[in-house]
């Protein structure tokens, strides 16, 4: 399996999610200076021409959120997923999307102090943040004791608002944040 990667990039999600899950991975280095993520070969890969994308043999998978879903359902062993028909499975894959789609947008908006559209289809920041923040509940991970891959994509949203010296007003968020930054191979931004 082969991660397209840059360390100054979302690909650090990408890689988080692989090292959680234990399988093994070849890291393909990308020189944004150079454009490598533009070049005819890349974009075979991910024709958006960013980063991360994922190749395991034939597939070829772009967008974190989708690699994050992919890997731990083509690898269940990995234990990063409700399966297909458990309870929990609805519940997870909206997390999964939410942090994409409305979380990330939601604290885009509020680094560039721009006011929130709820009509672009995302909530702002303080509200995203609820959502969030009552999902969690008692933790110490969206699934209580079972650390998921959707723990990967929320939480590296609040290691990435970190990162810009943000985000950590809400004990339970922080103390989540601090908890996903503990983990062996917990995501290291701005190291
Ligand atoms: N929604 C995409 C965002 C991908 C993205 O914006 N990647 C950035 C790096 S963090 C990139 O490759 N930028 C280079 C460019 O657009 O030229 C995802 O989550 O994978």
């Amino acid at each position: 399996m082969k991660l397209y990667f840059n360390p100054q990039s979302r690909a650090m999600i990408a890689k988080w999610m692989l090292d959680e899950s234990g399988l093994e991975y070849e890291l393909v280095p990308i020189d944004f200076k150079k454009g490598e993520h533009k070049s005819s070969e890349f974009l075979k890969i991910n024709p958006a021409g960013k980063l991360p994308a994922l190749v395991d043999g034939e597939i070829k998978v772009f967008e974190s959120s989708a690699i994050a879903l992919y890997l731990a359902d083509k690898y269940p062993q990995t234990n990063l997923a409700p399966a297909i028909d458990a309870p929990e499975r609805g519940r997870y894959l909206s997390l999964m999307v939410f942090a994409t789609s409305q979380l990330e947008p939601a604290m885009g908006d509020s680094l560039l102090g721009v006011e929130t559209q709820p009509a672009r289809g995302w909530n702002n920041w303080d509200t995203t943040q609820d959502v969030i923040e009552s999902e969690l509940g008692d933790g110490p991970y969206l699934f209580g004791d079972w650390f998921t891959a959707a723990d990967v994509m929320i939480g590296s949203m609040f290691l990435w608002m970190r990162m810009f010296k943000r985000g950590e007003e809400r004990p339970a968020l922080k103390a989540y944040a601090d908890r996903l930054a503990a983990r062996p191979h917990g995501l290291k931004l701005g190291a």
